[in-house]
């Protein structure tokens, strides 16, 4: 059974439309590859038309090329160039998200039906992958506060656990066992609710490729990539720290938290600096990655080399 929240259109049906001032003296910051694209669209996938976001970085964005072309996406194989080269197998539509726990909403809800194409919004977000690469990355999608309000989470919505979808036909990287599939992650609900996370539907102005999470994924800017989860089929509220797929595989290199932080190492390599994918020179990594004026109170009192 498919639950509504609201009143939506088929964002996932919208045709290209003209786009506004704003957008386009964004674009041509982006280059012109992106806006070529969107205005022929001969895209990825159809073109969204979005606002632009608050918190967008200051940084050049990283080329379409590259932020589609090297990903990881354990699902379709282990390698950076491997899940565009395989990532087709997965249909990302129909798709729906069951949303369920402490909440009074909960049900399985068409994409259609979860997120607005009103509501569309474009950021400017700086990635870093624990394994000390970054990328600055365009954005399309709605504050994942959005999603949980309507939902109406109840008291006992102290995390928000999320799900990948679990299917070894259409993602054959399941078959082998280099995590415990399906992919998870997890949020304390303070972060979940926050104005900087993310669920994206797109990047560079069209839907989300397979490679990077289509149809739906988690962004957590202040947080190292894997965070990020991809093509997203379960979001539950619950009382207890959520499992999380890094943190079981290595619990010593992968905490719960995984806030970017210079100051506390991986166990097998620095965190110190990074490499700007399309940059000669590393750069220095900055705490939660660059946006602690917004996050850094999430975490008052804590021991983050505990906490990591
Ligand atoms: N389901 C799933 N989500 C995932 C991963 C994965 O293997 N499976 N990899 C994570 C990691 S380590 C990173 S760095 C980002 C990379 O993808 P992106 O470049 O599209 O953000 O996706 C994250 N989300
Ligand atoms: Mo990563």
């Amino acid at each position: 059974m498919q639950h509504r929240l609201g009143p939506a259109l088929p964002w996932s049906e919208i045709t290209p439309q003209r786009l506004y001032l704003a957008r386009r003296e964004f674009l041509a910051g982006v280059g012109a590859t992106a806006f070529a694209t969107l205005a022929s669209g001969t895209a990825l996938g159809a073109a969204l038309t979005a606002k632009p976001g608050p918190f967008r970085a200051d940084d050049k964005p990283t080329a379409k090329e590259a932020v589609t072309t090297y990903n990881n996406f354990y699902e379709f194989g282990v390698e950076k160039d491997e899940p565009a080269k395989n990532a087709g197998t997965l249909r990302t539509s129909p798709w729906s998200v069951v949303v369920e726990g402490a909440c009074e909403r909960p049900g399985s809800y068409a994409l259609d039906d979860l997120i607005k194409p009103a509501s569309l919004e474009e950021r400017l977000y700086r990635h870093r992958c624990v394994e000390g690469w970054s990328m600055v990355i365009p954005w399309i999608g709605v504050p994942l506060a959005s999603v949980l309000q309507a939902a109406g989470p109840t008291p006992g919505a102290k995390y928000v656990a999320f799900e990948t979808l679990y299917d070894t036909a259409q993602m054959p990287g399941q078959t082998r066992r280099v995590l415990e599939w399906p992919y998870r992650e997890g949020l304390r609900i303070d972060e979940a609710m926050h104005p900087l996370t993310l669920l994206a539907v797109g990047l560079y102005g069209e839907t989300l490729p397979n490679q990077n999470g289509a149809p739906l994924r988690l962004v957590v800017p202040w947080k190292y990539g894997f965070k990020g989860i991809k093509s997203i089929v379960r979001i539950k509220l619950q009382d207890s720290q959520p499992r999380t797929a890094w943190n079981v595989s290595a619990p010593n290199e992968y905490g719960f938290y995984s806030n970017v932080n210079p100051d506390v190492d991986h166990p097998r390599w620095s965190q110190k600096t990074e490499r700007r994918i399309g940059e000669f020179r590393r750069r220095d990594t900055l705490p939660f990655n660059g946006y602690g004026e917004q996050v850094a109170e999430l975490y008052a009192g804590m021991d983050l080399r505990k906490f990591f």
